[in-house]
């Protein structure tokens, strides 16, 4: 039973975490990283969970690592810190996670934002790397996907000046695909992973490790994995389905072979 996250399943096929821990604003201690990893790990096993919706609370997605946590520890070590281990779990999340983001999203908390494959975020939503300001920098991803995502110039302001930028912003930079209104931001997010579930499961996957292979190769060697996983889809039943229900006017039926 987790404590620093609430875990439900809001609809068939469909995850929603949430992170709960508000008397620090989500900060992301070790106890929270080695659950989230625990209920994703969960998430993968469970073949009926096809989506996963991570969110927080209003006020706060997740204010970063946890400072106080961080005071206590020094970081020497950080080969043999567990929390290294929780984010590489995290990341190794092969299906479909979407983050619905409202109010900060701060160092550590950006950085698990950007583990996700789409964000949505709320109006008031605050994306930001602030650990130079504590004379550190982003260490779970941070200085790497968010120049990916929003390019040189705007990660290093980031980064740099350790200031926030705003939703709106996020979305004209590429870090977010929609904006909402705050109290609609988890409906959004899940109205998509719905839609998501409904797919060709080893379809879904193997276009998202696709999508991201783009992030880290050149575009050879991503070309020739979109031929390969594109090849290996050629051979499943629910290509056949896929084609079969188009031809007969009907709703698909996936099975995931
Ligand atoms: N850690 C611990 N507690 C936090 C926290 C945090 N990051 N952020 C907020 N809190 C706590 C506050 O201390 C306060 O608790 P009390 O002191 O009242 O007990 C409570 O949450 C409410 O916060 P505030 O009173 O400060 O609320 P405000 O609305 O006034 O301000 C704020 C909100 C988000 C602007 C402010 O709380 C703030 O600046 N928070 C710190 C943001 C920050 O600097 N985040 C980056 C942390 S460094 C690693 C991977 C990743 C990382 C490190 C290592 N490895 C893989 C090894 C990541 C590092 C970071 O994220």
């Amino acid at each position: 039973m987790p404590h620093t996250l609430s875990v439900d399943a809001p609809e068939q096929g469909v995850r929603l975490i949430t992170l709960q821990r508000p008397e620090a604003l989500n900060a992301l201690n070790t106890q929270l990283l080695d659950e989230l990893a625990a209920e994703l790990a969960l998430a993968e096993q469970d073949a009926e969970t096809r989506a996963v919706v991570l969110t927080g609370s209003r006020k706060a997605f997740a204010a970063g690592a946890d400072i106080k946590e961080m005071a206590e520890r020094d970081l020497v070590g950080i080969l043999e810190d567990p929390r290294v281990a929780h984010w590489q779990r995290i990341a190794a999340f092969s299906k479909p996670l979407i983050a619905a983001v409202n109010g900060f999203c701060l160092g550590g908390g950006c950085e698990l934002a950007m583990h996700a494959d789409i964000l949505i975020a709320g109006e008031d939503a605050r994306f930001g790397q602030p650990e130079i300001n504590l004379g550190i920098m982003p260490g779970a991803g941070g200085t790497q996907r968010l120049l990916r995502a929003v390019g040189k110039s705007l990660a290093m302001q980031m980064v740099l000046s350790g200031q926030a930028i705003d939703a709106r912003h996020a979305q004209r930079a590429g870090l977010v695909s929609e904006v909402t209104l705050p109290e609609l931001t988890i409906e959004r997010a899940l109205a998509i992973a719905r839609v998501i579930a409904q797919k060709a499961p080893l379809a879904v996957r193997l276009a998202k490790e696709a999508l991201l292979k783009a992030e880290d190769t050149d575009l050879a060697s991503g070309l020739r994995f979109e031929r390969h996983a594109f090849t290996v889809l050629a051979g499943t039943a629910d290509r056949a389905e896929g084609i079969r229900a188009f031809q007969e006017k009907r709703r698909p039926e996936f099975t995931g072979r």
